[in-house]
């Protein structure tokens, strides 16, 4: 038995969701650091049918009831828009719950763990990072087009499955926080991360200012927007399914492109150790606000999109304090696979950051450019 099947019991909490054949197998799935992702397979009429099973961080997300109460309204809306445009391909286009033998869309464990199951969209791939700009291309416009989906989202307001998630000012608060009591003793290995960090202080309320002054608006966005949330299709090379969508909640757009920026502009894992490789790469900015504009440009605001350079420096320097923040705190939160891996992965964020800034004036060009053409 390996040792997921030991954790959990994968055979029984499958067995309670209604997946019709024969369970076979389950082996951990895809490289996110927050929940516990399985491919479930069974047999059915002869054939292997894949689920996606998945047992939520409840650490991470403290009421999973609520958060599965975003993701039952999010999936049914923007199926229902998707129909209503005649897309083809429905159960690939959006992430389609199984509900468990009850008629709920989760399960609860004798162990209070709560799991979900989805429809595997089979044909598609996730990159950590992109392969040429056209994946990009794709992945920017489908976050842009999820947005534009949820943009008329009947009320209530969802519910804040993490409250404060991209407030940059209380990740920078709570960064200091830790430096102050060091409790793990780990800052002196990280003296100089920290002090970088210190010094960019002054981007942390940017866009919080912004906000407030009700320049930038709040919408319905996915507020995790890195490019391992969005499958590819396999054939098409377009994005077919915008997924992980335990932090669709209310937010800035800028948030979404930000974080988008994050990941598929750097040429590396998140966790090179050789520095000397990270440096952001134009050809995928450019095809990023291609992408995006080509979805949202008709519902943002041109004070929004003022800020789509700046946006990418700001949320790559907020992960890298939530990093930093992590290893202080003796790796809490994000599943880790090597010693000082939370450190690691500062590391690369800042070294990013710090590359978007030496490339403002041309990613305000590339901006201009689209912005000129669209
Ligand atoms: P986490 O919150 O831990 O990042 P995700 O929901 O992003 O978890 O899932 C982890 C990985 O599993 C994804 O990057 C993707 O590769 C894969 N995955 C998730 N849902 C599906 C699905 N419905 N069909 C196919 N693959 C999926
Ligand atoms: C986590 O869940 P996953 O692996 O897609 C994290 C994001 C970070 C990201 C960094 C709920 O994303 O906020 O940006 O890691 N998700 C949560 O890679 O905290
Ligand atoms: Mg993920």
């Amino acid at each position: 038995m390996s040792e997921s099947n030991l954790k959990h019991d994968l055979p029984s909490v499958s067995g309670q969701f209604q997946i019709a054949g024969q369970y076979r197998s389950a082996s951990p799935y895809g490289n996110g650091h927050i929940n516990d992702t399985y491919a479930v397979v069974s047999e059915r009429d002869g054939r292997p049918v894949r689920h996606i099973l998945q047992r939520i961080n409840h650490n991470v997300f403290k009421n999973p009831v609520a958060l599965m109460e975003n993701v039952e309204r999010v999936t049914a809306h923007v199926r229902s828009k998707l129909a209503a445009l005649n897309a083809e391909d429905l159960d690939r286009r959006t992430l389609t719950l199984v509900a468990d033998r009850s008629g709920r869309n989760w399960h609860v464990d004798a162990e209070g763990n709560h799991w979900r199951c989805y429809l595997f969209i089979e044909k598609a791939t996730t990159y950590d990072q992109p392969e040429n700009p056209r994946q990009a291309f794709a992945a920017a416009r489908a976050f842009g087009e999820f947005q534009k989906h949820l943009a008329d989202l009947p009320l209530p307001r969802l519910n804040e499955t993490i409250p404060n998630f991209h407030h940059t000012r209380s990740r920078f608060d709570a960064l200091r926080a830790v430096i102050e009591k060091d409790p793990c003793n780990r800052a002196a290995g990280v003296k100089a991360e920290i002090e970088f960090a210190l010094r960019q202080e002054s981007v942390v309320d940017v866009l919080l200012r912004e906000q407030a002054s009700g320049a930038l608006p709040e919408r319905v966005t996915h507020n995790d927007t890195k490019l391992n949330n969005v499958m590819i299709d396999d054939a098409t090379g377009e994005g077919v399914c915008v997924i992980d969508l335990d932090t669709v909640m209310p937010g800035l757009a800028l948030h979404d492109f930000g974080d988008l920026c994050r990941s598929a502009c750097r040429p590396t894992p998140e966790d090179e150790r050789d520095l000397s490789k990270v440096e952001m790469r134009m050809d995928m900015y450019e095809a990023l606000v291609r992408g995006y504009l080509k979805s949202a440009n008709d519902f943002l605001s041109p004070r929004e999109k003022d800020f789509l350079s700046f946006s990418a420096a700001l949320i790559t320097f907020e992960i890298g304090i939530r990093f930093l923040c992590d290893h202080l705190e003796g790796d809490r939160y994000f599943r880790i696979h090597r010693v000082n891996h939370n450190a690691d992965r500062a590391r690369v964020q800042f070294k990013m950051m710090e590359s978007f800034m030496r490339h403002e004036k041309a990613m305000d060009a590339a901006v201009r450019n689209v912005r000129a053409e669209s």
